[in-house]
């Protein structure tokens, strides 16, 4: 009867460590690999907190998001899709609905994809190509999410231009640095029944 005890008293003692740490770290190993793959970080002002992402298991973050703090609400976000370490595309929010999403494709440091959503269809997609030398511009339209047609024009804009015009239309508040931090990955707990709550 004692031994069953101190089972018991040692399986509380265990599951009470593990959920302080996890009140104060708030990261998770979901593949058990010693690298944490999901962390939340509060702003500096508590106004707002960031989730941070490791898709692929490589112990690079390749996904960010920032939340404000009172709603929950997404307020941007930055995805890097070919785990290079270099954030290409960035997230762009309006009222907790993802309302652009633009694109890097080329790593020089201009947008030249971007995609349009209204209440979460995509509506229209552009690229920005410099095939040939002549820049020239794709759109793609959407219904319901199912493209309808597609159109190509010439433009007189440069890479930078086009890239300007696109965040010229961006809310102000889109300005996450592209750069991942450089932060040392710590020492991580094992992923806790209910981590998405
Ligand atoms: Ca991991
Ligand atoms: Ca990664
Ligand atoms: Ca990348």
């Amino acid at each position: 009867m004692i031994r069953y005890i101190g089972i018991l008293l040692l399986t509380f003692a265990l599951v009470d460590a593990a959920s302080s740490e996890q009140e104060l770290a708030r990261y998770w190993d979901y593949n058990g690999d010693g690298k944490e793959d999901l962390r939340y970080e509060d702003a500096e002002d508590y106004s707002s907190y960031f989730e941070y992402l490791d898709r692929n298991f490589d112990g690079k973050e390749d996904y960010r998001t920032q939340y404000d703090a009172g709603s929950d609400w997404p307020i941007q976000g930055l995805s890097d899709d070919n785990f290079d370490g270099n954030y290409e595309t960035r997230y762009i929010y309006q009222n907790a609905e993802v309302i652009a999403i633009v694109t890097d494709s080329s790593g020089d440091g201009n947008y030249d994809i971007a995609h349009y959503y209204e209440v979460g269809l995509i509506t229209r997609s552009v690229k920005y190509s410099l095939d040939g030398g002549t820049p020239f511009l794709q759109t793609v339209t959407y219904l319901f999410g199912f493209p309808i047609s597609t159109s190509r024009r010439e433009t007189s804009e440069t890479p930078s231009q086009f890239h300007k015009s696109l965040k010229s239309r961006m809310p102000l508040n889109q300005n996450m640095p592209l750069k991942p931090s450089n932060r040392v990955a710590g020492e991580v707990v094992p992923e806790p029944d209910g981590a998405n709550d």
